[in-house]
């Protein structure tokens, strides 16, 4: 899929799914898809748990936001990555929700919490700035995502729910994805997998220690859906600090195998927002 399709309205949810998959089973180790993708425009992004059938097929315009949530098995690990886009200008409404979720993402993934700590105390924290605004989402905001074995396992989440929510630990693997959904309208989520890795802040209180999470996820989060001026000089500093973690990482990727086109989208899509 080019972005220089969309306008023609030959790309719709399912060849888009395929097209994701096709790219992935590409990559060495490949074994197959972690989940059925979630490949969603316009008022199916809306539909939480939506996968695309040919009678609800939808075509992916410059009009309508786009989510695509998917993730496959590999033999050496396991993804699941959501991220939503606009291929032409977004509304002031959809860049204010989705700006909201970037939020959420931001205050879970860059979070320091004390050693011992339950994955549904950071629930709240991924929920802050929708709920000061009268917005929620109806999903969990976290699962843990094992090593080719179940995408979706515990025994950590991060969660509204409290029960099978083991405390998280250094080493644990969990997702990252606050949401917003319009019925009717629009869906937006942002998912990226998250390690637990210990912390240093300034103090240590009766030498508990202290953890946060270090993005595994290396996908640029689009700026164009984004109102900047809603987000918090420290949250800028994170965007562009992890947009140039892609860069670096996924860049050399790109370019050792030689994959010219997506090396000049990565770079178009990792420009430091000042
Ligand atoms: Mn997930």
């Amino acid at each position: 899929m080019k972005m220089a399709h969309i306008p023609n309205g030959t790309v719709t949810e399912i060849s888009a799914a395929d097209k994701a998959e096709e790219l992935r089973s590409q990559q060495k180790e490949f074994v197959g898809l972690s989940f059925p993708t979630i490949s969603s425009v316009g008022p199916n992004g809306a539909i939480i748990h939506y996968r695309p059938l040919p009678e609800t097929n939808r075509t992916l315009t410059m009009n309508e936001v786009y989510l695509i949530d998917s993730g496959a098995q590999y033999v050496d690990g396991t993804t699941d990555v959501t991220r939503t886009m606009h291929f032409g200008t977004p509304s002031a409404f959809e860049k204010e929700c989705f700006t909201y979720v970037l939020k959420g993402h931001i205050a879970v993934s860059a979070a320091i919490f004390p050693n011992g700590t339950k994955g549904h105390l950071l629930d709240s924290f991924a929920r802050a700035a929708l709920w000061e605004s009268g917005l929620d989402y109806l999903h969990g905001t976290g699962h843990g995502v094992g090593c080719f074995l179940n995408v979706h396992e515990g025994p950590c989440g991060i969660s509204y729910k409290t029960f099978a929510d083991e405390p998280l630990e250094a080493g644990m693997i969990v997702s990252d994805e606050p949401g917003y959904y319009e019925d009717g309208s629009f869906g937006i989520r942002i998912e990226n997998v998250v390690l637990v890795v210990p912390a240093k802040p300034k103090y240590n209180y009766r030498n508990r220690g202290s953890l946060t999470f270090e993005p595994l996820t290396l996908v640029p989060i689009q700026v164009r859906m984004m109102n900047t001026e809603l987000l918090t000089q420290k949250e800028l500093d994170w965007v562009n600090e992890y947009h140039r973690k892609c860069r670096e990482v996924v860049g050399a990727e790109l370019e050792r195998q030689g994959r010219k086109e997506a090396l000049e989208w990565l770079i178009r899509e990792t420009q430091p927002i000042i």
